[in-house]
């Protein structure tokens, strides 16, 4: 494997691993905030950012590379409200994306088009997961604070309908 791609997937392996913690600090925010759904939504959400360290993992070892398991800084504890939880999450979708864009670039300028195309899932899903964000933050605009009940209820669900046969994540 190419070293600067192998460099940059281990960086991502990071990042991957850093936005489960996130969104399980989120998680456990929301849950002892009396936010049952909407914790339920983040804790799915942690689980499937493990799957996306995960697949980076085994790709980059599957390839002759060394997959660096490093440690991860604490992620922040507290948040202001949810519309604070949902806006943080889409800025750190934005962020994500912009790394998966800068592999993308890396790939054709070493031309590793094997890395190129197994990069594609990762960008097809970031198009999901800006959405996702973007979606429930208009939805709590919409609501006003006295009807977060009404939307904790109804986060599941507009997950599902968030999922075209790949996950918000
Ligand atoms: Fe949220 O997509 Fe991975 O990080």
């Amino acid at each position: 494997m190419i070293k600067n791609i192998e460099k940059i997937l281990n960086v991502q392996i990071e990042k991957e691993s850093y936005s489960s913690h996130l969104y399980l600090s989120m998680a456990s925010w929301a849950e002892t905030s009396g936010y049952e759904g909407i914790a339920k939504w983040l804790y799915i959400q942690a689980e499937e950012e493990r799957l996306h360290m995960l697949k980076f993992i085994h790709y980059v070892n599957e390839r002759g590379g060394k997959a660096i398991i490093s440690a991860i800084k604490t992620p922040p504890a507290t948040f202001k409200d949810v519309a604070d939880v949902f806006q943080s999450v889409l800025i750190h979708e934005e962020f994500i994306t912009a790394s998966i864009n800068e592999i993308v670039a890396l790939c054709n300028l070493e031309k590793d088009f094997t890395t190129l195309n197994f990069v594609q899932w990762f960008v097809a899903e970031q198009i999901q997961e800006e959405k996702s964000a973007r979606a429930i933050i208009d939805k709590l605009k919409l609501l006003g604070k006295q009807n977060l009940y009404v939307l904790d209820k109804d986060i599941l669900t507009m997950r599902a309908a968030a999922e075209p046969g790949g996950g918000v994540a």
